[in-house]
């Protein structure tokens, strides 16, 4: 019988339906009563309350893209940096205030029990949380998509900071169950590895490959519905996660050797135990390529399942139903994948499978920093992915004769550097070039990084195919990043502007004219000082710091690397110290310096650096000569849950990369939109937000792009400044005494190491003066109200293009070809 379908309006819950509901799963889902269930139960029944609404709108989105066999964008990813669900599936399920309602009767606070959530940290940073951000934009926007990655048992590391130091901790954001995952044991996928190729006579009297794996892994899929706002569509983020495959180890076991089955088992899971930490390095790891075969191959055989469940095999549809989103090159490797597939398995010969291949994929650069771009060296290749290195060397070969040297004929120098293979003692497989000859889009994802991977990365390719270079600037979900971040905000702005801006962010423009109107500044200062003091508790209770809400709040929030810079900031800090501490009557706004940073455990030197910044915190906050005026916080163990509360309270937001080296930043999107002003250089997305809130609304600081590149080409000497100014001097001196380090001089002298005889690569010591002169004026600034009000709506007001909405149609319209689809 065919049953009625319900439209959005039939499930939408009332309070005393949602508050019944959570009731029934705290008792026949968690197993406990109101009288004994802890704050945790209360947090996975209102999950599985929630749960309800999701999965019913999750299979009518299925069906409805089943049916209507719609093109999809599968984004491939190593990392979804997703944070908590709780909060943001409310929102977009326009439950939120339902939910506070139905707990409040209970005698319960939602925002407590939001805090009951483990973080789910899969990614490292940016790039991680970008894809998390446009996983709810597709969702949203009502694209079909899938999101692909890796079910990390552990995620990024949790930090502590003992004596100043970062201690690396296991993050074990499931260990107690996950409530919004869903296991799929009916999609297993299983996955060859290692082993040799073999070549035999096919049907047609043709050669053929036949790849003989010497291990298959289990892949077991778990679901992340990925809940739109508005509650339209629902998709799902896949996450693979390796177990021992049945095919290699009952031999072994029936030999007896069930202690070296258990070896094998515990080698199969550790495929997807952990994340690598290293945020824009190439670890260069086995168990690494490992990883990232793993993930790609069984989403290849998944995205291969699902078309050929509709078209058989008959190819002639493939492009046009599937796009593939290579996030930066991590998934590189599903290119060969697909090659080998097609070729090997589904029998197509090469010319239409490469036809098919080229089509489907799509890659984004999210780099230039020379030690990110991935390169295996092919003997690694060899021995873990046989058969694809043999599919890497025909595309290559193909690519070198019929493009290149028509192009440019006799070019060995050229050849060369366009080559899948650098040459030399060990012999690697370029990652990036790959990418570039396997897709039919590369983009950047700001202007000024998009015109640097064209004319500075890939310059040859660009000229090979002009066409296939773009640029999409990235954006953020303004559901997590201001609706649910910033409560009070959004409230005034909807009364305001409406309640459509969540969709529409351009609509904020309409609060510009509101930027003088003095009602409207004190409504304004008056949620971001609001913000501040909830901010000031968390302080107190994470680090015992006191800080006063009066003070300028300026915050540093990122991944710790140099060429972000935090020892600039550093730097700038120790100076201002030292006039304090010259002259007591200094004049100064009060600061709070917050920070908030992981380092990659084997990166030395950010670790001294986040030493540094805790040395100096000690000192600053303790010594009573200075009244307050000066005190630095870093925020141990910083996360997208502590961004959430972090990034509605910055009055000042820190964007101090050397230009040329951030490819956008969306920390700086996010500042910006709630209302800090940023101190920042010409780099990445910083040019795109100075434009849209004009420029003298930031603080611009800096040698721009060009000029650091002259700066390089005549030969930068960071002994020129520490020279020429004498404050500098002095507090670069200061590292090697043991004012921060008292009995113990010289600890913190690595920084000063590299800033000198290091070369500075990052030009720090260059731009420390404009910086220090941007800070004076973000001080004069702040102190008049009016200004600075004025100021900080403007920012706010005009980040619009910055919705990872607009990034996603972008997307679409440049490089998917996506059709929306409506749902019900
Ligand atoms: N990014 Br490559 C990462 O977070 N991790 C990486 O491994 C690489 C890039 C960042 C960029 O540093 C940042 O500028 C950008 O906004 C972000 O990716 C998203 O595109």
């Amino acid at each position: 019988m065919a049953t009625k379908k319900k439209t959005d309006q039939d499930l939408q819950l009332d309070k005393d339906q949602l508050k019944a509901s959570i009731v029934r799963h705290l008792r026949s889902t968690l197993g406990t009563s109101e009288q004994k269930a802890s704050p945790e139960a209360w947090w996975k029944a209102t999950a599985a309350a929630v749960n309800e609404q999701v999965y019913e709108r999750l299979t009518r989105t299925q069906q409805t893209h089943f049916k209507k066999d719609t093109r999809a964008i599968h984004y491939l990813s190593a990392e979804f940096l997703m944070g908590r669900l709780t909060s943001n599936n409310l929102h977009n399920l326009s439950l939120y205030k339902t939910c506070e309602e139905a707990l409040g009767e209970l005698g319960l606070e939602l925002t407590d029990l939001c805090e009951q959530e483990p973080d789910m940290a899969l990614g490292n940073g940016g790039l991680g949380r970008l894809a998390a951000c446009f996983i709810d934009s597709l969702a949203t926007l009502n694209y079909p998509a899938v999101g692909y990655g890796i079910h990390y048992e552990h995620g990024l590391f949790r930090q502590e900071i003992q004596d100043g130091r970062q201690i690396e901790r296991p993050d074990s954001w499931r260990e107690y169950g996950n409530p919004w995952e869903i296991c799929r044991p009916e999609s297993v996928q299983e996955v060859p590895l290692y082993g040799y190729v073999e070549t035999v006579f096919g049907d047609n009297g043709g050669l053929k490959k036949v790849w003989h794996a010497g291990r298959k892994i289990k892949g077991v899929p778990w679901d992340i519905p990925v809940v739109g706002f508005g509650g339209h569509t629902v998709n799902i983020l896949r996450l693979w996660e390796s177990r021992a495959s049945e095919f290699f180890d009952w031999d072994v076991f029936n030999a007896g050797g069930y202690i070296d089955s258990q070896a094998e088992k515990a080698q199969a899971e550790t495929i997807s135990k952990v994340l690598y930490p290293n945020d824009e390095t190439d670890a260069g790891k086995e168990l690494r390529l490992i990883q990232q075969y793993f993930f790609c191959a069984c989403s290849i055989k998944d995205i291969m399942r699902r078309y050929k469940r509709v078209h058989g095999s008959d190819f002639s549809n493939f492009a046009a139903q599937i796009a593939i989103q290579l996030n930066d090159t991590h998934p590189t490797v599903a290119i060969p994948e697909l090659m080998r597939v097609l070729v090997d398995e589904e029998d197509l010969n090469w010319d239409t499978a490469w036809a098919i291949c080229y089509q489907v994929f799509s890659y984004t650069n999210h780099t230039l920093l020379p030690e990110a771009l991935e390169k295996w060296s092919v003997s690694l290749f060899e021995k873990v992915l046989p058969r694809h290195l043999e599919v890497i060397y025909e595309i290559n070969a193909r690519f070198l004769n019929e493009l290149v040297e028509p192009k440019w004929p006799g070019n060995d120098a050229i050849k060369a550097k366009l080559s899948i293979i650098e040459e030399g003692a060990v012999r690697k497989v370029r990652m990036g070039n790959l990418c570039v000859i396997g897709s039919s889009k590369v983009n950047g994802v700001a202007e000024i990084h998009s015109k640097l991977v064209k004319e500075d990365l890939f310059p040859e390719y660009a000229e090979l195919w002009p066409e296939k270079m773009c640029n999409v600037t990235n954006g953020v979900t303004p559901r997590r990043w201001l609706l649910a971040c910033n409560p009070e905000l959004a409230g005034l702005y909807n009364e305001v502007v409406g309640k459509e801006w969540p969709l529409q962010l351009d609509k904020l423009r309409g609060v510009v004219k509101f930027a003088d109107d003095k009602a409207f500044q004190q409504q304004f200062m008056t949620i971001k000082r609001h913000n501040k003091e909830k901010l000031v508790k968390v302080i107190k209770d994470e680090t015992g710091i006191d800080v006063s809400a009066e003070a300028i709040f300026d915050i540093q929030i990122k991944r710790l690397h140099e060429y972000k810079r935090q020892q600039l900031n550093l730097i700038h800090i120790m100076a201002l110290y030292r006039r304090l501490l010259a002259n007591p009557d200094y004049d100064m706004h009060p600061r709070v310096f917050i920070f908030g940073s992981k380092a990659a455990p084997g990166y030395k030197l950010a670790k001294d650096i986040i030493y540094a910044i805790n040395k100096l915190a000690d000192r600053v906050n303790n010594d009573a000569r200075i009244q307050g005026k000066l005190k630095v916080v870093f925020m141990p163990n910083y996360r997208v849950s502590l961004a959430e509360k972090l990034i509605p309270a910055a009055d000042v937001s820190e964007q101090i990369s050397t230009a040329g080296y951030e490819a956008s930043g969306t920390g700086n999107m996010k500042m910006a939109l709630n209302g800090a002003i940023t101190i920042g250089t010409l780099d990445g997305a910083n040019i795109e937000i100075a434009e849209e809130a004009g420029a003298e609304n930031c603080a611009i600081f800096g040698l721009n792009v060009d000029e650091v590149k002259s700066l390089k080409a005549r030969g930068y000497n960071p002994y020129d400044f520490y020279y020429a100014n004498s404050e500098l001097k002095a507090v670069l001196d200061w590292f090697d005494t043991d004012y921060f380090t008292p009995g113990r001089p010289g600890e913190l002298a690595s920084i000063k190491r590299s800033l000198l005889e290091g070369g500075d690569p990052y030009l720090t010591l260059a731009d420390f003066q404009s910086y220090s002169d941007a800070h004076k004026l973000i001080d004069t600034w702040y102190r008049d109200p009016a200004l600075w009000a004025k100021k900080a709506i403007i920012n706010s007001a005009t980040m619009g293009k910055f919705n990872s909405d607009r990034s996603i149609q972008d997307y679409v319209d440049r490089i998917w070809a996506l059709k929306a689809c409506n749902i019900g």
